[in-house]
């Protein structure tokens, strides 16, 4: 005998000769109280539905929860942008001010400083004056004295008032040499028109005078002549002269032939003279320098119309 499980029931199959035959037995009947199998599928339905249910109100509870604590959370961004622009509004503000004050109060100064950078360049300028004219004058008339034979106690005096003014030409240098850092300290911008280089303003003229006019053209700017100090100070001069034009320098030996010497006194230890120059050419002789575009000088006669560099500290 086998048994083989049925769609409502268990059959057992019996061996016959003829033929099988399958002797369907009732099923059998479930125990008190158990669920039917329709039953419990039902229940099964029953409970997935509940289920369904659930999930779904808890996922309409869920997104409401989400979207709210979006709400939330967008308006709290919008307020933090809102605050964020407004503080960005205010700090653009105060730095507007700021900036509006500061500006006024570095103009103020920088105004004062323009006045006191041009008081003492104009002190610098009656002390250098001074040194060239009131030492020569002074100096002429005691040698004038001296040569008189002045009786001796005169000639001890005139000593004593000689060496006198040596110690006050000394103060004065170095009274000048403070005016030409505290120059230099100052140095805040050139004048319209002119270039700077380092601390030092240019003027390169457009029209053509003799020599001596262009050294009082530059006097009356309180400036002077170009004075070469430097090879880098030379090739800036160079660098701006445009067209073919040579330039009057502040430098000539009309005082002495071949004694050349700055128009402030400095010493010539730096010389950029073509090749072949000075050569003092020509009858009336040449006794100015000019710098050529190609930064080299040459010297020619004082009276010839040449265009001309003035030179002052800024
Ligand atoms: C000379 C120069 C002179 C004049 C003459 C035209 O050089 O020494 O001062 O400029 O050229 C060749
Ligand atoms: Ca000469
Ligand atoms: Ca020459």
């Amino acid at each position: 005998m086998s048994q083989s499980e049925g769609a409502i029931g268990t059959y057992e199959k019996w061996d016959f000769d003829e033929g099988t035959e399958l002797e369907k037995r009732e099923p059998r009947k479930a125990p008190k109280g158990a669920l039917s199998p329709e039953r419990a599928v039902a229940l099964l339905y029953v409970l997935l539905a509940l289920a369904f249910v659930l999930f779904t109100t808890l996922t309409i509870v869920s997104l409401q929860r989400v979207s709210a604590a979006w709400k939330v959370l967008e308006q709290a961004r919008m307020r933090s942008e809102n605050s964020h622009a407004m503080a960005w509004r205010n700090l653009s503000e105060v730095q507007r001010a700021l900036d509006e004050q500061l500006s006024g109060k570095l103009k103020a100064i920088h105004g004062q400083l323009l006045n006191v950078s041009q008081e003492v360049e104009n002190m610098r300028w009656k002390m250098t004056r001074c040194q060239a004219e009131c030492g020569k004058e002074l100096s002429d008339r005691l040698r004038v004295l001296e040569e008189r034979d002045a009786p001796e106690p005169v000639l001890r005096q005139l000593a004593e008032v000689k060496q006198e003014q040596n110690r006050t030409l000394a103060l004065l240098d170095a009274a000048l040499e403070e005016a030409r850092n505290l120059s230099e300290i100052l140095c805040t911008r050139c004048p319209a028109g002119w270039q700077q280089f380092a601390k030092t303003c240019y003027f390169f003229s457009s029209a053509a005078i003799h020599w001596l006019a262009a050294k009082e053209h530059c006097t009356r700017f309180n400036a002077q002549l170009a004075v070469v100090n430097t090879e880098q100070e030379n090739k800036f001069l160079a660098n701006h002269i445009m067209e073919n034009r040579v330039f009057w320098l502040g430098l000539t030996d009309m005082d002495k032939e071949s004694n050349w010497q700055w128009v402030d006194g400095s010493s010539l230890t730096l010389t950029f003279w073509n090749s072949g120059e000075p050569n003092d050419a020509g009858h009336q002789g040449e006794d100015c320098a000019t710098i050529l575009p190609n930064g080299y000088w040459n010297d020619i006669p004082c009276a010839m119309p040449r265009t001309w560099i003035c030179e002052r500290s800024c």
